[in-house]
């Protein structure tokens, strides 16, 4: 699994729980952080590289691209380079349009996501009916970063961030970048009035299931590992306070 920062760990949380006996290789790359300020072809070259040296590494079953902003680009250029399945993290536009009421929509995710093309294809396929509000903040990857290392996050800024949303009165708010489920409570504090925030975790753990299952590894009888290892290795610096950060979600530094 990768990411560029530790967003993706929200996923691994949600593969952890449904899945506790699948050991999971979790790159942070760090030092090509953050994926989404970066062009378009920066993203695909590196999550590329980044796969071909993880995979020579750490012989896989599966890989995970733990990051809506390089998945919306680099899938198809993966599943050409190797034969090992890959899943993506994309918008959930189609379950947040199940759910909303009044038919309006936020999304809330990286600058370089909510531009894709990919994203209005999901939108004119699953959405077309609502409207959709984007927000595409370019700060708040990193404020989430330096929470991780043990900063507050700043609490006023944040809510003027997500004053768009409250004037568009939205009922469902999609979270279209792995690092924001890892904030959700005090996201949703912010917004008490939404009534649906929806992230991509469990459906990708399901997807994962379903794959490894389907590539004969005996999921349903893995037994949790009586020590589970979740390695989570970084390219770049090593955030201060990483481990306990991810004990709190239930995962294991190696
Ligand atoms: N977590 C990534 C995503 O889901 O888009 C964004 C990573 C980043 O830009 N640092």
């Amino acid at each position: 699994m990768f990411d560029s920062g530790v967003g993706g760990l929200s996923i691994a949380r949600c593969i952890h729980q449904q899945l506790p006996g699948v050991h999971l290789v979790y790159l942070a790359d760090n030092a090509c952080f953050p994926y989404g300020d970066q062009p378009e072809e920066v993203v695909i070259r590196r999550c590329l590289e980044l796969t071909a040296a993880a995979l020579e590494a750490w012989p896989s079953d599966l890989v995970v691209v733990a990051c809506n902003t390089a998945s919306t680009v680099v899938l198809p250029h993966l599943r050409a380079m190797t034969t090992v399945p890959v899943v993506g993290v994309v918008p959930a536009i189609k379950p947040a349009a199940q759910l909303s009421r009044n038919r309006r929509i936020g999304l809330l995710a990286t600058p370089a996501t909510i531009r894709r093309p990919y994203l209005d294809q999901l939108v004119r396929e699953f959405a077309a009916d609502c409207e959709l509000t984007r927000l595409g903040d370019p700060r708040l990857v990193r404020w989430i970063e330096s929470w991780v290392a043990g900063e507050p996050l700043p609490a006023d800024a944040l809510d003027a961030m997500l004053a768009p949303f409250r004037h568009a009165g939205v009922d469902t708010v999609v979270l279209g970048c792995t690092h924001y489920p890892l904030i959700g409570e005090v996201l949703q504090q912010c917004l008490p009035e939404v009534l649906s925030w929806v992230d991509s975790g469990d459906a990708i753990a399901r997807r994962t299931a379903h794959l490894l299952a389907q590539q004969g590894c005996p999921v349903e009888s893995l037994l949790p590992l009586a020590q589970p290892v979740d390695a989570a290795l970084f390219s770049g610096t090593v955030p201060a306070g990483l481990s306990s950060f991810m004990s709190g979600l239930g995962l294991t530094a190696a």
